[in-house]
Order: C-alpha cells, then sequence, then structure tokens
C-alpha cells in the first residue's frame, strides 16, 4: 500500500514538471496572437471585401490573410515608419508581423475602385495623420462603398 502511494507521488511530481517545463517554453509566443482576415467576393458589409476589415492588434502580433475567394491580393497603402510595405501574391496566403505600432492601410488592387480595403491599428495610432492623408486621398480613387473609409477611420482609437 505504501509503495503504491509513494510511485502514484511520484508520476505526480513528474507530470507537474513537465508541464511547468512546457510552460516556461512556450511562454513567450502565448502573447502573441494571430489575426486572421479573410479576402471575400461578398461579405457581411458587401462585395469585394476583407472581413474583419478593422483589427486592433499589439506589437508582434500576425495578421494572416485568408484568400477565402479567388482573385484578391493584399497590398500595404500606409504603414508606421520602420515598418516594411508588403505586396502578396495572387490567391495565396500572406502573413505580416506587426513590428511597429500605428495604422497599417492596406488594399487588394485589382478592387480598390469597389472599396476592397482595410485597416490594422497596432498599439497607439502614432502615425494618424499620415495614415488620415493616405486613406483621405485614396478614396478619391473608389468608385463604390468609399464610405468605407470613413467606418474605418471611426473604429481608430
Ligand atoms: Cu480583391
Amino acid at each position: 500500500m505504501t509503495a503504491h502511494k509513494f510511485r502514484f507521488t511520484c508520476l505526480h511530481h513528474s507530470l507537474l514538471g513537465g508541464l511547468l517545463a512546457l510552460c516556461s517554453l512556450f511562454a513567450a509566443p502565448a502573447w502573441s496572437a494571430e489575426h486572421v482576415v479573410r479576402m471575400l467576393n461578398a461579405g457581411a458589409s458587401g462585395s469585394m471585401v476583407f472581413e474583419p476589415a478593422f483589427v486592433h492588434a499589439q506589437v508582434g502580433d500576425t495578421v494572416r490573410f485568408e484568400p477565402t475567394s479567388t482573385g484578391h491580393f493584399v497590398r500595404s497603402l500606409a504603414v508606421p515608419e520602420g515598418a516594411t510595405p508588403w505586396l502578396s501574391e495572387l490567391d495565396l496566403p500572406f502573413v505580416v508581423t506587426l513590428a511597429r505600432p500605428g495604422l497599417y492601410f492596406y488594399n487588394c488592387p485589382p478592387h480598390l475602385m469597389m472599396a476592397m480595403v482595410g485597416l490594422i491599428q497596432v498599439g497607439e495610432a502614432v502615425n494618424r495623420s499620415s495614415a488620415t492623408q493616405v486613406m483621405k486621398s485614396t478614396k478619391g480613387r473608389i468608385y463604390s462603398h468609399a464610405e468605407r473609409i470613413d467606418s474605418l477611420l471611426a473604429l481608430v482609437n
């Protein structure tokens, strides 16, 4: 009976130790999140959309653009100073690592006229004025649903 109890205790301790080791191993990645943005021919807010079009993220997070519908890709139009602009390939998933705080404004070039645009806010919107300027000037190149630009700007905090 005593021997049985002893074995149980040892097993318990080794499991706990293993769990603690696992926790410390994954402690750093657990703080960053992956946000998924789908590229769609039709979504909740109409045709040719990124969904969700607005993402609030933290520095170190990633955004994964998912080509759920075909015929789309993604290109940044405004990124914070020091961040790398991006251009993805048609119909391929694309992952962006958000290394700097600020606003990241992007579009799907073939569907810009239909307001296929999106905005990512990472931490504080440190480049708010320059990003807003780009967004306002982009609005002039959109033929339908240009109000999506204003909706995105209204979500910045
Ligand atoms: Cu598109």
